[in-house]
């Protein structure tokens, strides 16, 4: 997989070469480049943003500079000579964005079957709405995604929580593929994970729930199920509205 990532704050990427990502890339699972948007401005003070047309506060990213950026990342080169500008290899835009819908673990299960993701941070205010528009007619799959109900001041940390999300699904990212499919949100239940131990089983005057040392599978498949549900019934109750009731068994639905 192939990832692009623009931003105004490319250092804050530098971080994408350590722990399993740096190892990922290492293993050529994917490719990182992050640039900065404003290698594509031609003025002397290299911006990338003006007021917002209608008034209010802050700046808005200006649309030339990520057009320039953006067709040649995508190769649409539009100047003379370019023939054929292709986009066969499917890639696909992202621009993190707090008035979006929210980014679930299915979006980045669809997303890890990516080739190529470029990922727009945008900063200050926002960017001007007319870019994703523009890309969209064009033919691009562009996304925009909130990470979660609060503000943040720009679109960096949302990029890295969400390519996290997307490339530890990578076949070959994780060492124990298992520890994917158990966790929570993950499959077509989006329930919260039951509780975890090891040993000691009795510490600090606190014991392990006895039936986790039983032996017995059948019980403990049954404990651990109960209580995923159980809990995300108390936490989180809008998951519990979403959930498939097809999908619940005989003793799960007389809870
Ligand atoms: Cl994607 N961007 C910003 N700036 N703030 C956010 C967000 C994104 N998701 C939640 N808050």
């Amino acid at each position: 997989m192939k990832i692009d990532i623009v931003s105004v704050f490319p250092e804050y990427f530098d971080v994408m070469k350590l722990s399993l990502l740096g190892k990922a890339q290492a293993k050529g699972l994917l490719e990182v480049s992050a640039h900065n948007l404003r290698d594509w401005t031609h003025d002397v003070h290299h911006s990338v943003d003006d007021t917002p047309v209608g008034g209010g506060a802050g700046m808005v990213m200006k649309p030339e500079v990520w057009s320039e950026c953006l067709d040649q990342l995508l190769g649409l080169d539009t100047s003379a000579g370019a023939d054929e500008p292709s986009i066969s290899q499917g890639p696909i835009v992202i621009f993190p964005n707090p008035s979006a819908p929210l980014f679930t673990q299915a979006d980045a299960s669809e997303l890890s079957g990516a080739q190529q993701l470029i990922f727009g941070c945008g900063r200050y205010e926002g960017y001007d709405a007319r870019i994703p528009d523009y890309y969209r007619a064009q033919g691009v799959d562009v996304r925009e995604y909130s990470i979660g109900d609060y503000v943040l001041n720009g679109g960096e940390v949302a990029v890295a929580v969400m390519l996290e999300a997307i490339t530890r699904l990578l076949p070959g990212f994780m060492g124990n593929p298992e520890s994917i499919v158990e966790e929570s949100y993950t499959g077509s239940e989006p329930l919260l994970e039951y509780r975890q131990y090891t040993r000691p089983t009795s510490w600090r005057g606190l014991d392990v729930p006895a039936i986790l040392t039983s032996g017995d599978h059948g019980k403990v498949d049954r404990f651990r199920r109960d209580e995923a549900l159980e809990r995300t019934s108390q936490l989180r109750p809008d998951l519990v509205e979403r959930l498939d009731c097809s999908q619940l068994d005989k003793h799960d639905r007389a809870k």
